[in-house]
């Protein structure tokens, strides 16, 4: 089910209960500042989500609240998941939904990272 995007912050989402170490999570990377991990139902053959260490609900709520380094350090570790996954040369695709109307359905800012074959004009 869709979510609101913009809080308040549920701490029992699923990305909190990886965070913390009560859920399981195939990890990818993991730094201060981003946690990356394997989507639990990959729509392309390399298909990771990687997500801030904070609480935030959603890129509304991140791009608002994050503090510089909160979001430095997000954007570099998205970027260095895509490089060291090899998805620079080919090509990759970053999504990011946001709200009911964006289709968000875990209520932690994320961002899919999508790669591994050509994927296509396929947006909105
Ligand atoms: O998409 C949320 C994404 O999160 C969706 O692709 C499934 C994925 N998901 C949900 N639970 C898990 C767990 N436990 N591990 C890994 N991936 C998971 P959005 O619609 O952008 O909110």
């Amino acid at each position: 089910m869709a979510v609101n995007g913009t809080g308040p912050y549920d701490p029992q989402n699923v990305f909190a209960r990886i965070l913390r170490g009560e859920l399981p999570c195939k990890k990818v990377y993991e730094d201060e500042y981003a946690l990356a991990f394997h989507d639990i139902a990959p729509k392309a053959p390399v298909h990771v989500l990687v997500i801030p260490k904070g609480p935030f609900v959603s890129f509304a709520d991140f791009s608002s609240k994050g503090t510089e380094a909160e979001i430095t350090g997000f954007t570099r570790a998205v970027g260095k998941v895509a490089r060291d996954l090899k998805l620079e040369a080919p090509g990759y695709r970053l999504l990011s939904n946001v709200g009911v109307a964006g289709g968000q359905e875990v209520p932690h800012f994320h961002v899919h990272l999508f790669g591994g074959r050509a994927l296509g004009a396929m947006l909105p």
